[in-house]
């Protein structure tokens, strides 16, 4: 008696991205089976009788993976940045730039002033570049408002892009990404803000799955990004941090030791830190778009990081200042050419390590019970993901079983 299953997916190969297989998990002349949202069966080709499907799709010899996740966005803005852009290629540092009112506060002033629509409207478009590349998860975050009204105001479009898209979203409040001028010289008194309005105002309208913070000279310090932890462990709201993305501040080790589900940048991560990393879990998100956008000179340590075995995301960064680069291929594409990362490490990045990254226990891998979120990709190789810029895109793509390549 056959299996009845919504959609029977044949003549593919798969890079199932699941542990114990090779490079991003292979498995060749296979055939997938989804129903009701999930992947029932992914087996070999031989299996494809057991199962009546009301669809089925010729893969036509080319290869699927898991719906891509990018880990790692502050997709929601107003305003632009091209001027600062312009600044920092005659010379100007980044840094400079923020200690002088720019950067990160030039956003935030814009963004108070955008309506709610103006900035789901601009939000939405850049989605729609991602989705193009077949990213079925995302995470967003909050960070240009700087007051519990407008961290509040950008939490609800990301949840609304959720709603109106068939997309993943997680959101993490980010109220620490920078001291607002109205707090100028109080950053505790901000972090008291922080702590006591926005992360309870947050978990009132459900906005936020997680808790980030800046860990940097330029934004918060240790003894300040612990107490936002500890306030989020109280909520019960997942934790993650910019850490050592301009200098070791040993932030990274913090959020571990408070069960951090991923630590993102690391350029200055210090090779003595690593065990530490790897005992706690966590997931360590690489942000090569930032690093580029800054032309920065000192890697991640992603020798030690591999032989440690701490699962390495990637992910776009994608925000108006250090990484205004909406392409998830390219993210790859730079994690292999400027870190080193093979195009298997760079896959694994985009969706098992990514989910890991943002707790999604049932997506990134291509494996029954597994959400079915997945692309079909006309290539000979799944290194051809990462192997140029804007050269591929998938042809079909799945999320929770649903086809939306078309929109
Ligand atoms: N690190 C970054 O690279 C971004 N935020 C952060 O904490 C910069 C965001 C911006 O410049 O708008
Ligand atoms: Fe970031």
């Amino acid at each position: 008696m056959a299996i009845s299953c919504d959609t029977l997916i044949h003549d593919v190969h798969l890079a199932s991205c699941r542990p114990g297989l090779d490079g991003p998990g292979v498995i060749r002349d296979a055939v997938v089976a989804l129903a009701d949202g999930r992947i029932v069966h992914a087996g070999p080709a031989s299996t494809a009788d057991a199962f009546a499907a009301a669809e089925r799709v010729d893969g036509a010899g080319g290869w699927l993976t898991p719906g891509l996740i990018d880990c790692h966005t502050h997709l929601v803005w107003a305003g632009n940045r091209s001027e600062e852009f312009e600044r920092r290629l005659g010379g100007e540092s980044y840094a400079s730039i923020s200690r002088g009112g720019g950067g990160i506060l030039s956003t935030v002033r814009a963004t108070r002033e955008a309506s709610e629509e103006t900035l789901f409207d601009a939000a939405a478009a850049r989605l729609a570049r991602l989705r193009e590349e077949g990213v079925t998860s995302v995470e967003i975050k909050s960070g240009y408002g700087l007051s519990t009204a407008t961290e509040m105001k950008m939490l609800r479009v990301a949840r609304r892009l959720g709603e109106a898209f068939p997309v993943t979203v997680r959101t993490t409040l980010l109220g620490a990404h920078a001291l607002p001028e109205d707090y100028a010289g109080r950053a505790d008194d901000y972090v008291d803000l922080v702590c006591s309005e926005m992360i309870p105002a947050a978990c009132a309208e459900g906005l936020a799955d997680a808790v980030d913070v800046y860990c940097e000279d330029i934004a918060f310090n240790l003894a300040q990004c612990e107490r936002i932890f500890i306030a989020a462990q109280a909520h019960g709201l997942a934790i993650k941090a910019h850490a050592e993305q301009l200098s070791d501040m040993h932030g990274a080790l913090l959020a571990a030791r408070y069960g951090a589900r991923s630590v993102d940048h690391l350029e200055y991560l210090s090779a003595e830190d690593v065990p530490d990393l790897a005992k706690s879990g966590c997931t360590a998100v690489l942000l090569p778009g930032a690093w580029y956008t800054l032309r920065e000179t000192r890697l991640p340590p992603v020798t030690a990081l591999r032989a440690a075995e701490v699962p390495m995301a990637v992910a776009t960064d994608l925000n108006p200042g250090t990484s205004p680069i909406a392409s998830i291929l390219s993210a790859m594409n730079m994690a292999c050419v400027l870190f080193g990362l093979t195009p298997a490490e760079a896959l694994l990045g985009v969706t098992r390590h990514a989910a890991f990254a943002l707790g999604l226990t049932s997506k990134g891998q291509i494996a029954a019970d597994f959400d079915a979120d997945l692309c079909l990709w006309s290539v000979t190789d799944p290194a051809e993901l990462s192997y140029g810029m804007n050269l591929v895109r998938p042809t079909r793509i799945w999320q929770a079983g649903r086809d939306v390549a078309g929109g």
